[in-house]
């Protein structure tokens, strides 16, 4: 396969003026005809006409109305063009009911749909697939579906026939066409400037009754849009279509943004708080993408990150405002160390901006997005609110229209704040998690505090030089009082040292506060000073932190010699779970643990092979430890924890929900499923119902309840799956490869479906001490899963391929169960390119 460089970009040698595209509809003969007029670019000086094309048949082409011959590969065609303004003219067929990629257009469950992102567009019509190509589109749709949809506004309908204008020059990944026979809940939103936009949200007949959350999220995010970053709508209409089979969440297309049924659909009865949460950002996301990405987009797709971790950024302070800043802000921190750190120390490391790729779709990563939102927040932490909204208002005037760069999104930071982001730059370009050590000093009246930073080298960055890490610090006094309030101090070199004074005896140092970095603090801090930290930290996250900071020790301790759990540790976690002033959602995150998989590494790191068995054993030694700690309050947090008030899915009453169903963890743990029984047949939504299932399932009283639950859920797919994944979640480790292949033979198992297939591996390969299981059976069976998936859907491959990304962390016998199944994938014949490589770059 061929690798592409950042390094080698040149521009395309023809600007697009205007397309238009008719499409004649046909499950398996769907017809295309493009007429697109092209100039030549006087800033190129690579004059090549190729056009991207794969997977189509060409019915004829011409150049101003004469048939010109075309050379033809796999990836697309050249033909001689004049040197002036030329019409280009296409007719190709396509066939998009045996499209299971999901990737161009291609149907599902009778509806065609379109995913163009990355590079997908190629496999509509023959066109320069590049995001630096922007340009007007037409699009005329011909079939007999009753909605029939494209991006921007419609200027012609007629039964069976819609024509489409967008007056946004865009580039094609953001291309989008829907028909199927679908329903819309409308609604309508008044923009900060008077102007009126109707809204959609087209699903298929059935789910309209699960519309009115989504609505209401994305009315909330046009909202937020106009007040935090002064940004409008820009068309008079906006769509969402709900779709079955689609290979991630969601699409940002111009105006026709198409969702991932499970990222939009949302009702108490079938949908959990988490699941309304996650829906929320995902509106918001995508329709913050309008002005993120559409009307500012990116030059080439190592620039990912300008729209991606921008988006999630924003995505998040957008969360923050509508629930709990300190509860968002610890789950995205959970999220960071469980996805990106791992690929950020293993052999799939990369920059924030790649330098290479041979297939595009393998970096749509946790790296690009969560640690490019963590770029950006560095960044608003050191220019200050004020600097950053500034910068932010340049970036829209100065770049609306482009196809832009991480260096113009630099510069506007450089340009409104006088700041030289030279060294910072190198967020974007060094791979791997900094390592930051502190080493504390404290004589007479001053505290001494040596920060040393390291980023461990690795192939995508073998010499790491030092980066700018913004370190937020404050102190907390002996008696519990804070002594400094919140700094933020700046490390710029590979050693520094700071020194604060006058300080009336030994204060603890809460360090990296709010999680001001995405690197790995060292701090020796001893279990009494945590403690101290636990009860009084007034920075919410560096409370949790401590508690978290305990809790892996204690379970280290178990680990490793069978250790009691430290009473102290227990007493302050007590004291915080039972404090009423504090917010119930950040009481239950305290009663988290970290990962199993987290631990793995932990132990790694220090040198030891982790055994995935003893983790498992030592995390259920530690809730039985809190359960029997807590004894006496679990019942009372429970009864105090249930909302007695018609369901919402607020903050509020999820917070509670989360405590409540925390405490029901414990108890049935301590007592058996009477209580989980109980809640179950009471409840009237999906969080407490399914709460109650896993319960039930973890301590091995869950039969019945899981077949009354099929039984009652059999024709929803979205709860269904949450039936597959609980399964394998829950099923003890020795059992959770047999688990996952005995659900493949439910008849309801679909592997083409990828929210199915993931239900069941997702768990799979998320269940630390099943995936990992001596037997090596879970390896073997997710390899085969892989091998029939690939040619099927070779997106959606290649990232379920990261499950093997830890093999480095375990045994002589795993790793080497692990290489084979990775060597057996990849000797499997016309492997994807994607799948190929993902497990090249594996193997290391
Ligand atoms: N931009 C899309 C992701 C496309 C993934 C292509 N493999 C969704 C998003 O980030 O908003
Ligand atoms: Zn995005």
């Amino acid at each position: 396969p061929k690798t592409v460089y950042l390094a080698e970009y040149t521009p395309f040698g023809f600007i697009v003026e205007d397309v238009s595209l008719t499409f004649d509809l046909d499950p398996h003969k769907t017809r295309v005809k493009s007429r697109i007029a092209f100039r030549p670019n006087p800033e190129a000086t690579d004059k090549t006409f190729f056009l991207h094309g794969e997977n189509l048949d060409l019915i004829s082409a011409t150049i101003d109305g004469k048939p010109v011959n075309t050379e033809q590969t796999d990836e697309g065609l050249t033909c001689p063009v004049p040197d002036a303004p030329f019409v280009w003219e296409a007719e190709v067929e396509i066939d998009p009911a045996n499209n299971t990629a999901l990737e161009g257009l291609y149907m599902s469950n009778g509806m065609y749909c379109t995913q163009c992102e990355a590079e997908g567009f190629r496999k509509i019509t023959y066109y320069p697939d590049r995001p630096d190509v922007m340009a007007t589109f037409n699009v005329t749709v011909n079939g007999p579906h009753p909605v029939l949809l494209s991006n921007g506004n419609p200027v012609k309908t007629s039964q069976h026939h819609v024509e489409w204008h967008d007056p946004w020059p865009k580039p094609p990944y953001l291309f989008a066409l829907v028909a199927g026979d679908l329903v819309a809940h409308s609604d309508s939103f008044t923009t900060m400037s008077g102007r009126k936009v109707d809204l959609n949200l087209y699903v298929r007949p059935g789910d309209e009754g699960k519309c009115a959350f989504g609505m209401e999220a994305l009315k909330a995010s046009m909202k937020w849009d106009e007040d935090v970053y002064g940004r409008e709508y820009d068309l008079d209409l906006f769509n969402i279509v709900a779709v079955d089979d689609f290979n991630m969440g969601a699409m940002e297309n111009k105006g026709l943004n198409i969702f991932n049924s499970s990222a939009v659909l949302a009702s108490p009865e079938t949908s959990t708080d988490m699941n309304f949460e996650r829906i929320e950002a995902i509106i918001a996301h995508e329709y913050f993408h309008n002005w993120t990405g559409n009307r500012i987009t990116c030059r080439d797709w190592f620039q990912l990150c300008l729209k991606e971790g921008l988006t999630v950024f924003r995505d998040s302070q957008f969360t923050s405002d509508m629930r709990s800043a300190p509860v968002k802000r610890i789950s995205d921190v959970i999220d960071l160390r469980a996805r990106q750190f791992p690929e950020d120390q293993g052999p799939l490391a990369h920059p924030v901006r790649p330098e290479s790729f041979q297939e595009i779709n393998n970096f749509y990563t946790a790296t690009v997005y969560e640690k490019g939102a963590e770029v950006i927040g560095m960044l608003k932490t050191l220019v200050g609110d004020e600097g950053y909204y500034k910068a932010l208002d340049l970036y829209f005037t100065r770049h609306d229209g482009d196809a832009a760069t991480i260096e113009d999104w630099l510069k506007v930071f450089e340009d409104t704040t006088g700041r030289d982001l030279s060294q910072f730059k190198r967020w974007y370009s060094q791979a791997g998690t900094p390592r930051v050590k502190v080493e504390e000093s404290f004589e007479l009246d001053e505290l001494t505090l040596t920060f040393t930073q390291h980023t461990p080298p690795s192939t995508a960055t073998p010499d790491p030089q030092p980066q700018v890490i913004p370190i937020a610090l404050g102190l907390i006094g002996p008696d519990g009082k804070e002594v400094l309030e919140t700094q933020t101090v700046e490390l710029h070199e590979e050693t520094q040292i700071i020194r604060i004074t006058s300080l009336e005896g030994r204060p603890v140092p809460s360090i990296l506060r709010g999680f001001s970095a995405p690197i790995v603090l060292e701090q020796d801090l001893s279990d009494a000073d945590r403690a101290h930290l636990l009860a009084h930290d007034t920075d919410p996250f560096n409370r949790w932190e401590a508690g978290r900071t305990l809790a892996r020790k204690a379970l280290l301790g178990i680990i490793e010699n069978g250790a009691s759990v430290d009473e102290a540790y227990l007493d302050g976690l007590r004291a915080v779970i039972t404090d009423d002033s504090l917010d119930p959602a950040y009481r239950a995150l305290m009663l988290g643990l970290p990962s199993q998989s987290d631990l793995a590494n932990t132990l790694y790191e220090a040198g030891k092979a982790p055994d995935p068995a003893a983790i498992y054993d030592a995390t259920e030694t530690m809730r039985d430890v809190l359960a029997s700690h807590l004894k006496d309050d679990l019942h009372a947090l429970y009864k105090a924890n249930q909302v007695s008030e018609p369901y919402q899915p607020d903050a509020e009453q999820s917070g509670k929900r989360s405590l409540a169903n925390a405490m029901l963890s414990l108890i049935t743990r301590a007592e058996g499923a009477e209580l989980a029984a109980q809640q179950y047949a009471a409840a009237d939504n999906m969080t407490q119902q399914l709460a109650a299932l896993a319960n039930a399932i973890r301590v091995g009283q869950g039969a019945q309840m899981l077949a009354d639950f099929e039984a009652q859920w059999k024709d929803d797919r979205l709860v269904m799956d949450k039936w597959f994944g609980l399964q394998v979640m829950e099923a003890k480790p020795k059992d959770a490869a047999a688990t996952a292949e005995r659900l493949t033979e439910h008849p309801d198992f679909n592997h083409k479906n990828p929210n199915r297939f993931r239900a069941v591996f997702g768990a799979l390969a998320m269940h630390h001490a099943g995936f990992h299981h001596e037997s090596g059976d879970a390896y073997t069976l997710l390899a085969d899963w892989l091998i029939t998936l690939d040619p099927i859907n070779p997106q959606t491959t290649a990232r379920m391929c990261s499950a093997f990304q830890t093999w480095k962390r375990y045994d002589a016998d795993r790793q080497n169960k692990i290489k084979t199944e990775v060597a057996r994938i990849l000797a499997t014949r016309d492997l994807s390119r994607d799948t190929t490589e993902m497990l090249t770059r594996i193997q290391g």
